[in-house]
This record gives structure tokens, sequence and C-alpha cells, in this order.
């Protein structure tokens, strides 16, 4: 039986992280225990994101510690100071563009960090049992698909940009563990996650924002890239599933099954938030600007979940019409985070390297 009392998860100040936290606390069948969530808060972290579930299960069943994954001494304190028998580790480096871009930050995080976690377990839990190790990453690390075909959990790995290399490198260190040191792990492939908290500098948020703001709307090339679009509750509510069920060493997809061209994905939020905001359809149609493409630029994903269906009786339970049209409600209604995040370092960053687009 697994312990599943005292979860550590990295990166908890994410997107994925801390609606997962917010997931596992209000509502997890059957979880009864803490976490202590592990986030060295970059650009990307946002402590505002959990003030409800600070202020509802702060110092009784939530815990929140600042600090790097690449920081073994505080790894392994943070191991030792709450006993940890489950890891869950979001954290990473996570925008593709970001990463052509500055890639040294995505290997320092996701491989060495990575690297690093991974050692202070072995350490901590030498010869316990009871413990798991789960790995969140990503269907970025299977390359890019033709017009046919899906990913499964053998599909050859093929990353093709720094983002997914070291996505991929951290999976196969994490297996490496099982494999040679017996640590027992886990690990699940997802596609791309939709909903409320996601830094507005991916492909939903972004669209969502600029066209509340009438500001242009960049498609990268042709706007024909393909992705698969899950909302981040049937992306956690999966993770749950393998925390409790899953057998040690496996690796599960986890997707949605819903495949978008970027170009139809914006003129679908464009339907909603006319509709939302009284807005002419066709104005918003004008602010769509195809700019230059995004280097390397994977064409299609898309993600055969059969395997944790069948195995661990996982289905996803939001519809996209509905998810989406909630998530484009929660940008709407939610101006003090956005101006949080969009603040400071952020802004700076755009500045920097976002002008050549
Ligand atoms: P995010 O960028 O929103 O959050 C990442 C979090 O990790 C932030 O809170 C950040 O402060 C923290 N972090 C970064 N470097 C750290 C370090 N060195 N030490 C400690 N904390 C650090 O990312 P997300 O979208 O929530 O993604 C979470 C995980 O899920 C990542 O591993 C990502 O690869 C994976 N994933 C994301 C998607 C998606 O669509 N967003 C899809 C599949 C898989
Ligand atoms: O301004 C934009 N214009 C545009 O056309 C942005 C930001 C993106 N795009 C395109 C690129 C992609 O085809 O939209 C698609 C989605 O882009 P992102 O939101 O950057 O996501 P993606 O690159 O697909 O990666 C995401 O899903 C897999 C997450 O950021 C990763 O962390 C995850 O692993």
């Amino acid at each position: 039986m697994r312990r599943l009392e005292n979860i550590l998860v990295t990166g908890g100040a994410g997107f994925i992280g801390s609606n997962f936290i917010r997931l596992l606390l209000e509502s997890a069948p059957g979880f009864n225990g803490r976490i202590i969530n592990f986030d060295a808060l970059t650009y990307a972290g946002n402590i505002a994101s959990l003030l409800d579930v600070q202020a509802k299960f702060g110092g009784k069943r939530y815990f929140f510690e600042r600090g790097n994954i690449q920081d073994a001494d505080l790894v392994a304190t943070i191991f030792e100071k709450y006993r940890i028998d489950t890891v869950v580790h979001f954290a990473a480096e996570s925008h593709v563009d970001r990463s052509i871009v500055e890639p040294d930050a995505f290997v320092q995080t996701n491989i060495v960090g990575t690297f690093t976690l991974l050692e202070a377990t072995r350490r901590y839990w030498a010869r316990r049992d009871g413990v798991l190790f789960h790995h969140i990453s990503t269907d970025e690390v299977y390359g890019s698909l033709g017009e046919i075909n899906t990913f499964t959990e053998t599909t050859p790995y093929a990353p093709r940009s720094p983002y997914s290399a070291s996505k991929a490198a951290s999976d196969h260190m994490v297996m490496a563990f099982y494999h040679t040191y017996g640590l027992p792990v886990t690990l699940s492939n997802c596609s791309n996650n939709y909903g409320p908290y996601q830094f507005p500098e991916k492909f939903i948020p972004l669209m969502i924002l600029n066209l509340k703001e009438g500001k242009s709307l960049p498609v990268y090339g042709d706007g024909r890239n393909v992705r698969d679009w899950i909302h981040v509750d049937d992306h956690n509510r999966a993770v749950w599933q393998i925390l409790r069920q899953s057998k040690i060493g496996e690796s599960y997809n986890i997707g949605g099954e819903n495949e978008w061209e970027n170009i139809h994905l914006i003129q679908k939020l464009i339907e909603i938030i006319a509709k939302a905001l009284g807005a002419d359809t066709d104005e918003l149609n004008r602010l769509i600007t195809f700019v230059k493409d995004r280097p390397g630029h994977d064409r299609r994903y898309a993600i055969n979940c059969a395997k944790i269906r069948r195995e661990l009786n996982w289905e996803r339970v939001i519809g996209f019409e509905e998810g989406l049209a909630k998530t484009v409600d929660w940008y709407l209604g939610n101006k003090e985070w956005i101006d949080g995040v969009r603040s400071g370092v952020y802004r700076q960053w755009i500045e920097q390297n976002y002008k050549e687009r």
C-alpha cells in the first residue's frame, strides 16, 4: 500500500502544480495527507495562485517552502523535516519559446535539477516501502507527428526543441534510477493543458488577454500546427489515479483526444469572447496576425491514452466547450492575478526577447 501521507509537490506554485494541490486538498477521494509545496518562485511561480489553499489548509495540511530543486542540502532537509513518502515532480522550465532563446535554464532545472532531486530521494528512501516518485512529463518528448498516427507509450523519443530535449533527458534519468537503483518511480507524458492560473505567455491565456485588450494575436507560421488540449483538472485527476493505483516503473500517456489547429482554436476563442464581451466578431478577427514561425515548430501532437484508461480506469470528465468557456470567464474575471504575474520580471523579459516577433 502506498502511504500518500506527506506529498512533496515540486513546482506547486506553477500552473499545473497549483491546480493539483487545490484538487487534492479540496476534492481528491480518499486523500487525508499533507502537501509540501517546494518551489523556487521563478517568473512562472506565483504564490498568489494558492491564497485560498493557504488560508484554508496552511500550517495544517499545506506547507510552502521556497527553494531550488538543484539545492541538494535543502532538498534533503525538506525530506527529513516532513518525512516525505511521495514526490510529485512538476518543477520545470516549461515554455518552448524561452528554451529557444535561453536554453541554459532548461538544462539546469529540467536535467540537473531532476537528477539532484532523484539523488536526494534515493538517499532518503533507502530501505523504505510504500513510497513513490512520480515524474510529470510531456508529449513533446515524442517529437512531431504527420497527418496521421498518435503517440503511445512505446513511441520512440525524438525531441526537437531545447525544452523537449531537456524533458526527455529527465525522463530517461528517472527510468534509469528505477532500473539501476530500484527507486520506485512512475512517469506520465501529457498533452497541452489549459485552465486557470496558466502564465499568459502560453497560447490560450495569451490569446484571451490579447482579445480582451484589442492587441494583435501572433499566429506562428501558417497557424495549421495541431495541439491536443486537455483541461488541467483532467490531467491532475489522472496523476492522482497514478499515485494510488499504478504499477512501479510504468509510464502513462495522458491526453485530451481533442486536436485543434491553432488558427481554428483562435476562431473558437473569438466566438466565445465576442459573446462574453458583446464585441464584434469581424473586429476581433482582424487582430489575427501571422508572424515568423517558431524555429523547429512541431507540426502535430496527438496522444493515445488507451493504457491509462484500460489499466487505471481514468476518463476525462470536462468537455472542451465547457472547459474553454469557463477558462475564458476566469481570465476575464481575475484582473488582479493577471496584473501581478505580468508585471516585473515577465515584462522586462518580453521587452528584451520578444521584440523580433
Ligand atoms: P509552469 O512554468 O507554470 O510552472 C513551473 C513551476 O516550477 C513554477 O512554479 C516555477 O517557479 C517552478 N520552478 C522552476 N524551476 C524551478 C527550480 N529550479 N526549483 C524549484 N521550482 C522551480 O509549468 P506548468 O505548465 O505548470 O508545467 C508543470 C510541469 O508539467 C512541467 O514539468 C512541464 O514540463 C509539464 N507539462 C506541462 C504541460 C502544459 O501544457 N503546461 C503539458 C505537459 C507537461
Ligand atoms: O504566441 C503564440 N503563437 C502561436 O502560434 C504562442 C505562444 C504559441 N503559438 C503556437 C505554438 C504551438 O503550436 O501555439 C501552440 C501552443 O503553443 P504553447 O502554448 O507555447 O505550447 P506548446 O509549445 O505546444 O507547449 C505546451 O504544451 C506541452 C507547454 O508549454 C509545454 O510545457 C508542454 O510540455
